[in-house]
């Protein structure tokens, strides 16, 4: 049997936490026969600590066959190390009276912490998620505090976004979310993300060509995706979460176990590609395979799609300068 991988989740004990590791330690994430070790991290405080200790008793009560080990940690250097994966869930959220840029520096301090530590101590191939909002931003900025590491293996979690357009256009198009291939969301994990259906096709056909309507992407699909986690906020009183954590198996395991020509949503350190600036993290278009994503290249770019992809670029832009001194 194969060897045991090595993941480590941040904000563990967290609502995404919880509704995350016992599907990791299933098998979900990386196959039936990957036996894993988790390294949680939580932050010192008792309270958290102990939130953790009581999932890692139902971690054990589950008797996951392909559960080889569980880590408690509160130090990042400890549970990063030799890591395989990094799933890094927790950040600070923003509190009351807290202005955007508050929320940003504390942010960069929590995540040019964590670059700094999976540089010093984790496997030279970590594949790294970050979900902690603001995602595309915190993994900037532990890409950029990781100098040794592959800066392509830094990627933010734009699959949520991904699988609520996919639902949407099913429910549009009367077919089901499994028969849509080609979409893609473009930018920001923010309302400011372009969630692109002009390539989709559902069951062979255009979907642009079934849905015909450009009213109903400008003023009903694209602020229905964008506007989906408040939604979600407003009828649940809490964030989303289960539906975050489907999201980051789906990122994790296409990356490692390939996508098979089929394209998926990955926010990824740019190389130019589209005139999106070098190391901008941005959601593109990918088709992963070998534990490798490629970015669907070659795509025609019409005025409305610029006039998107341009605002929620500068919205990232505007979060890259927040922080540049901080880095
Ligand atoms: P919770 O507040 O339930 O859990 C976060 C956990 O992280 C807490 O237990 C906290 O103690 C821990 N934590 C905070 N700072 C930490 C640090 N420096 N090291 C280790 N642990 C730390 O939030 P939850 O609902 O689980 O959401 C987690 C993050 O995901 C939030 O930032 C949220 O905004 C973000 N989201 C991102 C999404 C995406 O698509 N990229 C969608 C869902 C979600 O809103």
């Amino acid at each position: 049997s194969k060897a045991p991988v090595r993941v480590a989740v941040t904000g563990a004990a967290g609502q995404i936490g919880y509704a995350l590791l016992f599907r990791i330690a299933s098998g979900e994430m990386l196959g039936k026969d990957q036996p894993v070790i988790l390294q949680l991290l939580e932050i010192p405080d008792e309270k958290a600590q102990n939130a953790l200790k009581g999932v890692i008793m139902e971690l054990e009560d589950c008797a996951f066959p392909l559960l080889a080990g569980i880590e408690a940690h509160s130090d990042p250097l400890q549970a990063f190390k030799d890591t395989d994966y990094a799933l890094l869930v927790g950040a600070r959220p923003r509190g009351p009276g807290m202005e955007r840029a508050d929320l940003l520096a504390a942010n960069a301090q929590i995540f040019t912490a964590q670059g700094k530590a999976l540089n010093a101590v984790a496997s030279r191939n970590v594949k790294v998620l970050v979900v902690g909002n603001p995602a595309n931003t915190n993994a900037y900025i532990a890409m950029k505090s990781a100098p040794d590491l592959p800066a392509k293996n830094f990627t933010a979690m734009l699959r949520l976004d991904h699988n609520r357009a996919a639902s949407q256009l099913a429910a549009k198009t009367g077919t089901k979310v499994g028969d849509i291939r080609k979409l893609t969301v473009w930018g920001n994990h923010s309302p400011t993300m372009y969630a692109d259906y002009r390539f989709a096709t559902t069951n062979g056909k255009s979907i642009k060509d079934l849905v015909n309507d450009q009213v109903w992407n400008a003023d009903t699909f694209l602020p229905t995706v964008g506007k989906r986690g408040a939604a979600i906020i407003a009828a649940r009183g809490l964030s989303s979460a289960a539906s975050a954590a489907n999201a980051a198996i789906d990122h994790i395991r296409d990356w490692a176990l390939g996508s098979k020509g089929e394209w998926v949503t990955m926010g990824v350190p740019s190389n130019g590609e589209y005139g999106i600036p070098k190391d901008i993290v941005f959601g593109f278009p990918v088709t992963t395979e070998n534990g490798e994503y490629k970015i669907v290249e070659g795509l025609e770019i019409d005025a409305f799609s610029q006039e998107a992809i341009n605002k929620t670029l500068a919205e990232l832009q505007g979060e890259q300068d927040g922080v540049k001194h901080l880095l």
